[in-house]
């Protein structure tokens, strides 16, 4: 028999689709009973309204003067150890190795009891940090030394293993979407702003790192745009986004390409879309294919890290090698001009979400996992 557990989640709050990933669980595990304490730097930003069985506590870095670089990793370590020991934590959820597995070692040795630790890995802790010899022993002592490791493809366990050279079990716990939220919805008054009726709509949504390739998208787009009448929506903001606004200008694209910014509202701004394109460098999971996915809306992306764990090429979306902007381009052509098979990709789309991605499956993945390492199974 089980009994409801309370859980220390850690994440980075502010934005990326861990801290969605991190949120959505916590909100997820409180409305099944359990007791959830967000322990971050600022209240995490899909966390929403007042709820049940919900706390925040805010890590404070304390800015001591002779501090060159006020040491938020050890204030948070600190605050991960006071919350378990006030609020009798069974186990801190971390997500990222560093710092915040780290952080959750330090407070396991501080709260004076067995307090149970599960890391879940991400992707650039390993794909970007793990590349780094002198962080290698640091993430390597922080996975080494949680009750249970959990990464969001089998793309990233093989890369962990081998980048660090570890054979301890890492669970495969892929991202989930609510499909009480990302379902596609009705769009068409929010549609008629970007686009007239013969006309579709292309979208890609990221932080504009040099990694998400968003110039790509704009090739991919420009070639689809010659064949199918289309508009570009670009969401979101981040380094390379002046590089790509100068690139559209070049190009001669700025009455196609609107610019949304962030938005927070992401299923709804997606049932606008059409096609989504990722065509990353580097993507452990690809959280917001998945999220275009439960909204009916196909990928044209890479074959890159989980990204064919999550579209199923043929099916849910097309995949081409990083940079083949020709086939990304032709492949997304052929989808928009075939009525019939875009409605065979539409609910192809719906079915893998709801099943394989949806987030009662993968919310009981991980309360498994925390009533196995507290032996509670
Ligand atoms: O992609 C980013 O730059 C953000 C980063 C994050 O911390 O949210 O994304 C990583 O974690 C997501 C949630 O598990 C994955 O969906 C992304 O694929 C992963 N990003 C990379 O691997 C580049």
């Amino acid at each position: 028999m089980t009994r409801p557990l309370k859980i220390g989640i850690t994440c980075y709050p502010t934005l990326g689709g861990s801290g969605v990933v991190a949120t959505e669980l916590g909100k997820l595990l409180a409305e099944k009973g359990h007791e959830i304490h967000f322990i971050t730097h600022s209240i995490p930003f899909r966390l929403g309204q007042f709820k049940k069985n919900i706390f925040f506590h805010e890590v404070e870095v304390n800015d001591y003067y002779v501090f060159r670089y006020p040491p938020y990793d050890l204030s948070l370590a600190s605050k991960m150890a006071q919350v378990a020991k006030m609020q009798n934590l069974d186990l801190l959820h971390v997500h990222y190795a560093v710092p915040h597995a780290v952080c959750a070692f330090l407070a396991k040795q501080m709260a004076g009891y067995d307090l149970r630790t599960v890391t879940t890995l991400h992707g650039t802790d390993i794909t970007v940090l793990a590349q780094d010899e002198s962080l290698k022993d640091l993430i390597r002592l922080a996975i080494n030394s949680s009750d249970a490791v959990t990464a969001v493809s089998n793309d990233l366990i093989k890369e962990t293993r081998e980048l660090l050279d570890i054979d301890k079990n890492i669970d495969l716990t892929y991202n989930f979407v609510d499909k009480r939220i990302y379902y596609p919805r009705s769009c068409a008054s929010l549609r008629s702003d970007f686009v007239s009726d013969n006309e579709k709509i292309l979208m890609h949504i990221s932080n504009f790192r040099p990694v998400k390739r968003v110039s790509d998208v704009v090739d991919v787009f420009a070639k689809v745009h010659e064949q199918v009448p289309s508009k570009l929506l670009l969401v979101g903001e981040g380094p390379d986004l002046p590089k790509i606004q100068q690139k559209i200008r070049t190009m001669g694209l700025e009455d196609r390409v609107h610019f949304l910014g962030k938005q927070d509202d992401v299923a709804h701004v997606i049932s606008i879309a059409d096609l989504m394109l990722l065509p990353s460098e580097k993507e452990s999971f690809g959280l917001v294919a998945l999220e275009a996915m439960a909204c009916g809306v196909p990928t044209i992306g890479s074959i890159a890290g989980g990204i064919p764990e999550l579209v199923t090429h043929g099916e849910t979306g097309y995949l081409s090698p990083v940079g083949d902007t020709d086939s990304m381009a032709a492949d997304a052509i052929r989808l928009l001009q075939n009525e019939r098979m875009f409605h065979e990709f539409r609910e192809a789309c719906l079915h893998r979400a709801r099943t394989r991605f949806c987030n009662d499956r993968i919310t009981a993945e991980y309360e498994q996992i925390y009533y196995r390492v507290l032996g509670l199974d």
